[in-house]
């Protein structure tokens, strides 16, 4: 722990909900809420929470949901029981009502209060930084970036980024969202489609047939029609298996400092999902906890009001390591941030020993080959500045 020096005038509010975390997915599901549980506890060892306002989120009302999704949507999310007996149904399968109950997207006890309470992190989130009482809001039981206006997808029921994002726009001109999960944000891309007021930029895995959700080409820039508003105002960098710190940092920065330059954001909302971490049970990335959170540092110095959402994230140990940091970097005592777990730590022994408790140390796992030549990276960068050409604010 380190003596907290709390900067003057600057505020983080701090995001979460103790009841949320503990909902299942099911017993082998990807997805554990208990990783947000694992998070804080390794921020609260560090002493974290005397740099931050805390708050238990309260959970969404239906009416707040409402404002992005639709009434027969929620109804039913409201009122739909877990099958007694779990089946095995693909969320491929097309007869599944509003894709709930597959093994993406499957029904368990107290889905509701999982989403709203999801959604409720984040909108409380969303108010601190319109109120102006926090420069920076931290929800990492948000970020469910997948979720459609009347579909779940992806693991994700409620699209709390949009109701978080539709917030800000009431005390904003523009907001920049930007997306870091490994997955595509498909979801809020979407619901921002038709609008020049929230531009999205999301990087990926991308692999049409063969990664989740297929979507999110290079070309894929908002709608072809140009008296559209919201044309040009959707941006993709689609990433092959293995990229590393470096490379991301270097697309990271040249994309987003060229959108910064041109759309001129009032705010940001940075979707922190850490499956784009190496190791990471689902993603494909070779990203660092140092790598992933540069991203954070970037968007920082910009001194814009920002949300940081969490969002996917599959190796609980590496999900903790990375949103500690990155909350350390939000209240600006990473350079206090020991490398070792301190011993007090609750939940420790999920942090394994012969990786030396590291917090920053590289993230064990099987390097991934970098299928990412740096010409193609270029050709990314080359695409994006063109496109931006089209956007003046
Ligand atoms: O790839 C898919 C869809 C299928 C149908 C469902 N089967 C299980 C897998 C193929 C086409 N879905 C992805 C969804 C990824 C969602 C990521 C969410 C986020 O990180 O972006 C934001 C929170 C997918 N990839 C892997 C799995 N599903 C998967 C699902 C399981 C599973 C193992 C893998 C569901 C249940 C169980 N195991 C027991
Ligand atoms: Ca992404
Ligand atoms: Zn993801």
């Amino acid at each position: 722990q380190f003596g907290i020096v709390r900067p003057k005038g600057y505020n983080v509010s701090f995001h979460t909900n103790p009841e949320m975390e503990k909902h299942h997915f099911g017993q082998t599901h990807p997805m554990k809420p208990w990783r947000l549980t694992l998070a804080k506890s390794l921020i609260m060892s560090y002493g974290m929470p005397f740099a931050m306002d805390n708050y238990i989120a309260r959970a969404a009302t239906f009416e707040e949901l409402n404002n992005y999704h639709t009434h027969d949507y929620l109804d039913y999310l409201g009122t739909v029981l877990p099958e007694p007996v779990p089946r095995d149904v693909d969320s491929a399968n097309p007869d599944l009502k509003f894709n709930l109950g597959g093994s993406d997207c499957p029904l368990f006890e107290g889905l509701y209060d999982y989403c709203s309470m999801s959604a409720g992190g984040s909108l409380d989130a969303a108010r601190k930084v319109c109120n102006r009482e926090a420069d920076i809001a931290i929800s990492w039981g948000g970020g469910l970036h997948h979720a459609k206006k009347t579909e779940a997808s992806g693991f994700c029921y409620i699209n709390d980024i949009v109701l978080a994002i539709l917030q800000l726009l009431r005390c904003y001109p523009r907001v920049l969202y930007i997306d870091i999960d490994v997955h595509h944000g498909d979801g809020v891309e979407e619901a921002f489609f038709s609008t020049d007021r929230v531009m999205t930029c999301s990087f990926h895995k991308y692999d049409p047939c063969n990664f989740f959700p297929g979507t999110g080409a290079l070309e894929d820039n908002g709608p072809k029609n140009e008296l559209n508003a919201g044309a040009h105002h959707a941006i993709n960098v689609p990433l092959n298996d293995g990229i590393t710190d470096e490379q991301y940092a270097w697309l990271f920065d040249s994309v987003i400092g060229k959108i910064v330059e041109t759309f001129r954001p009032s705010a940001i909302a940075l979707q922190c999902g850490a499956d784009s971490l190496a190791g990471d049970r689902l993603g494909r990335f070779n990203l660092q906890v140092q790598g992933h959170g540069q991203c954070v540092a970037y968007c920082k110095k910009l001194g814009l009001p920002m949300i940081l959402f969490g969002g996917g994230g599959y190796t609980p140990r590496n999900v903790a390591r990375a949103w500690s940091w990155e909350t350390a970097i939000a209240v600006q005592c990473e350079d206090k941030l020991d490398r070792t777990i301190p011993a007090h730590t609750p939940w420790r022994e999920h942090f394994r020993q012969e990786e030396l408790l590291p917090t920053l140390e590289q993230i064990v796992g099987d390097p991934r080959p970098n299928k990412n030549p740096q010409k193609r990276v270029q050709e990314i960068v080359q695409h994006v500045h063109e496109q931006l050409r089209f956007v003046q604010h």
